[in-house]
C-alpha cells in the first residue's frame, strides 16, 4: 500500500493523571487541579496539571505550594505511595480501560505511552467508502484544521465547512480520506468518553510524526487534521525540536548544522546537502520529512516490554546500609511481583529475566541480569540483593553499604508466551530443544528507562523506537560498535566465572561480554539452568547474558538493513540526485550517533 495514502491518528488523553483522580473524586470536576508525586518539599512536584489550572499559569514541574499562590483554589492530588514509593497502579489501570475501548474498535492500535495511542485508520476508511455516507459539519463537532487558527466556534465551523465542501467537489478526492478519518476519530473519542469517562484529543494526518505534531495544536477535547497542502505553512512555524525524534541532541545538531530554527527552513537544502552532513539515510529521512513524508508503520503493540520498579534516593536519603538496601530490594521486588502476577493473568505470559540496575553516589551505574525461575517476592529480592552485594566495597563484617545507592531498580522482561510454552521451570531446566520452547514475544532488548528526576517516577513507555528510524539508528549503531568486535566470541558460549567482577561501571557491563567475567552471584543451583539456547544462532548463552547477546543480533540486523539501504522514503519521493553507489555510500555514510551528533558540516 502506498504510505502516502495512509490515515493515522494519534489519540492522547488530556491531563491524564488529573482525569484519573477526578474520576475517583468527581467533586473536583471542573476545578483547577494537579497531581503531585510525594508529599515532599513545598507540596510535592506537579507531574500533571489540568487545563483549568493552566489558565492561571500553573505548569508541570511547579511545586504544589507555588501553584496555590498562582491559583488559590488549586487542588493537589497526591500519587499513592506504597512502602514509601509512588504507586502508579491506578493510572495503569485507567490506561488499560482506554486501550480496551481502542482495541475493541480498531485492529491497528499502537500504544505509544501510558496515555497515547497511534491508530492506523486506512483500512477502516476503505471499508467506510463502500457504503455512501452523507457527512455534515455536525459530524465534526471538535475538528480543527492545522493550517488555520480560529478564535470562535463560528469561525471554526466556517473553515471546516468550506474544507468539507472543497473535499467533496475535488475530483481526485485527495483529502476525502482525511475527512473520513476525522469522522472516525470523532466517534472513537466520544466512545472513550462514554466508556471510561475520560476526555482526549487527537491528531489526524498521513503519518505518525504529523499526527503527533498536530494533536497538540488544539488541546484539550479537540482534534486537528493536518492536510498535505498545509504542511509547508505549518512547518514554517514549527521549531525543529517540536518534531518527534528531533527533540534532543539530534535536533540541536540539525539546527546548528543548517543554521535553522524551524522545519520549513530546511526545505531549501537539497537531498545532497542533507546527506552530506547527516549520512545517507538520515539525510533522506529529513529531506522527505520536511516535505511531509514519513513511512514508519503503526505496529499493533499493546504490551509493555518490561515491568520494572525503581526509586531515586537523592542526597541524605541514599541507601548507605546493607539493611536499607535489603529492605528496598524487598519493596521493589514486591511491586514488580504484583504487577507481574497481574500481567500473567491478563496477558498469559511470563517474564524470564530479572534485571537489577543501580546508580551509586559516585555516579557509576551497573545493570545485571539473572534468570527468573519462579515468580516470588523473596526470590526476586534475594537475587537482587545478592547481585548488589558484589558492589559493596565495605568489609563484610560492617553493615555499611558503600558507595551508597542513589537509584535502584528491579525489572522483569524477556516475556514468554505462557500459553504456547511449557512451565517456566521446564524452560530453564533442560537444554534439549530449548529453541522450540522459547517463544519470545520480542527480539530486541529495550529495557524501560525509569525517569531520573527527583520525585518523579514517570510511567515507562513501551515504544521500542520513535517513529524516526534514522534518528534512533545512530544509537543502535553505537550498540553495534560495542559488539562487533565480539563477533567471533558470539560463536562460542561464554565461560562462567563465579568470581565477582571488580568493575562496576556500565561500560564494564558491556565489556563483560568480552572478558567473560560473569559475576552474577544469583546463579541457579543446577549449572545447566544457566544456559538458554539463542533462537537466532542456536548457541547456548548464559541466561543473564541474553539481553546483550540479543543486542548483538539486533545490531547486526540493523547494519545489514542499513547496508542494504532499505530506507523506504527514497522510493517515494524522487531524490534530486541519483543515489550514491555502494562503495561511495560506505565512505560517506556513517550511521553512528557520535557521527550524527559530532560530524562537522561539509556542505551548508
Ligand atoms: N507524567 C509524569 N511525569 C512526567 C510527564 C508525565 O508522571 N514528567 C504523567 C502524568 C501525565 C501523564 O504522564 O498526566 C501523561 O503525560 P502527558 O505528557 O501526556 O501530559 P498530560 O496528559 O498530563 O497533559 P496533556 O493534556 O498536555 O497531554
Amino acid at each position: 500500500m502506498n504510505v502516502d495514502h495512509r490515515v493515522i491518528a494519534l489519540i492522547d488523553m488530556d491531563c491524564f493523571y488529573v482525569q484519573v483522580e477526578q474520576r475517583l473524586q468527581p467533586e473536583f470536576l471542573g476545578k483547577p487541579c494537579g497531581v503531585a508525586q510525594y508529599y515532599t518539599w513545598k507540596g510535592g512536584g506537579l507531574i500533571a496539571v489540568n487545563y483549568e489550572a493552566r489558565d492561571f499559569g500553573v505548569k508541570r514541574g511547579m511545586r504544589g505550594e507555588q501553584a496555590k499562590e498562582l491559583c488559590p483554589d488549586f487542588h493537589v492530588f497526591h500519587v499513592q505511595e506504597v512502602n514509601g514509593k509512588a504507586n502508579l497502579t491506578r493510572y495503569r489501570d485507567a490506561s488499560a480501560d482506554v486501550f480496551r475501548v481502542l482495541n475493541a474498535n480498531y485492529k491497528l492500535v499502537e500504544k505509544a505511552s501510558i496515555d497515547e495511542a497511534y491508530v492506523d485508520l486506512t483500512e477502516d476508511i476503505q471499508r467506510l467508502k463502500e457504503s455512501p455516507l452523507k457527512l455534515t459539519i455536525d459530524d465534526f463537532p471538535s475538528t480543527h484544521l492545522a493550517g488555520f487558527t480560529t478564535k470562535t466556534n463560528d469561525e471554526r465551523i466556517e473553515i471546516v465547512n468550506k474544507w468539507l465542501k472543497d473535499c467533496e467537489s475535488d475530483d481526485e478526492k485527495r483529502n476525502y480520506d482525511l475527512v473520513l478519518g476525522a469522522y472516525l476519530v470523532e466517534k472513537i473519542r466520544k466512545k472513550v468518553k462514554e466508556e471510561t469517562g475520560f476526555f482526549c484529543s487527537a491528531g489526524i494526518a498521513r503519518n505518525k510524526i504529523l499526527a503527533k505534531l498536530c494533536c497538540g495544536f488544539n488541546k484539550p477535547r479537540k482534534q486537528t487534521i493536518l492536510t498535505h497542502s498545509d504542511i509547508d505553512h505549518v512547518f514554517d512555524n514549527t521549531p525543529v525540536q517540536k518534531i518527534q525524534g528531533l527533540g534532543g541532541k539530534a535536533g540541536d545538531r540539525v539546527m546548528e548544522l543548517f543554521k535553522v530554527d524551524n522545519m520549513g527552513q530546511l526545505r531549501k537544502y537539497s537531498l545532497d546537502a542533507l546527506q552530506a552532513s547527516l549520512g545517507e539515510s538520515n539525510g533522506c529521512w529529513l529531506y522527505n520529512l520536511v516535505r511531509g513524508i514519513e513511512t514508519t508503520p503503526v505496529s499493533s503493540r499493546n504490551l509493555y516490554k518490561s515491568i520494572s520498579a525503581s526509586k531515586n534516593f537523592p542526597g541524605k536519603t541514599s541507601l548507605d546500609t546493607t539493611e536499607k538496601v535489603r529492605s528496598w530490594c524487598q519493596n521493589l521486588a514486591e511491586e514488580v511481583f504484583n504487577r507481574l502476577e497481574k500481567d500473567r493473568a491478563e496477558n498469559k505470559r511470563r517474564a524470564k529475566l530479572l534485571t537489577v540496575t543501580c546508580t551509586s553516589a559516585t555516579n557509576e551505574t551497573i545493570a545485571r541480569s539473572c534468570p527468573i525461575n519462579e515468580y516470588s517476592i523473596d526470590r526476586f529480592a534475594n537475587d537482587a540483593y545478592r547481585i548488589l552485594k558484589q558492589f559493596n566495597k565495605s568489609p563484610s563484617t560492617s553493615n555499611i553499604y558503600s558507595p551508597a545507592i542513589t537509584n535502584l531498580g528491579i525489572g522483569a522482561g524477556k516475556f514468554l508466551d505462557s500459553v504456547n510454552s511449557r512451565s517456566i521451570a521446564d524452560l530453564f531446566s533442560k537444554q534439549t530443544n530449548k529453541s522450540e520452547q522459547i517463544i519470545s514475544t520480542e527480539n530486541t532488548i529495550n529495557w524501560q528507562e525509569e525517569d531520573e528526576d527527583e520525585d518523579n517516577e514517570q510511567e515507562e513507555t513501551i515504544t521500542e523506537k520513535p517513529p524516526s528510524p534514522p534518528v534512533i539508528s545512530p544509537v543502535k549503531g553505537d550498540f553495534f560498535r560495542k559488539f562487533q568486535k565480539n563477533d567471533e566470541q558470539m560463536k562460542t558460549p561464554a565461560k562462567i566465572e563465579t568470581k565477582p567482577s571488580s568493575s562496576s561501571s556500565i561500560t564494564s557491563f558491556f565489556s563483560r561480554y568480552t572478558t567473560n567475567e560473569n559475576s552474577c552471584n544469583s546463579i541457579p543451583e543446577q549449572s545447566d539452568d544457566r544456559y538458554i539456547t539463542c533462537t537466532k544462532c542456536n548457541k547456548p548463552i548464559l541466561a543473564w547474558d541474553m539481553p546483550e547477546h540479543e543486542d548483538f543480533h539486533y545490531a547486526r540486523e540493523l547494519q545489514k538493513e542499513e547496508n542494504k539501504n532499505t530506507f523506504q522514503p527514497a522510493t517515494i519521493i524522487k531524490p534530486t540526485k541519483p543515489m550514491k553507489r555502494k562503495n561511495e555510500k560506505q565512505q560517506n555514510d556513517n550511521h553512528t550517533l557520535d557521527a550524527f551528533i559530532n560530524k562537522k558540516p561539509k556542505n551548508q
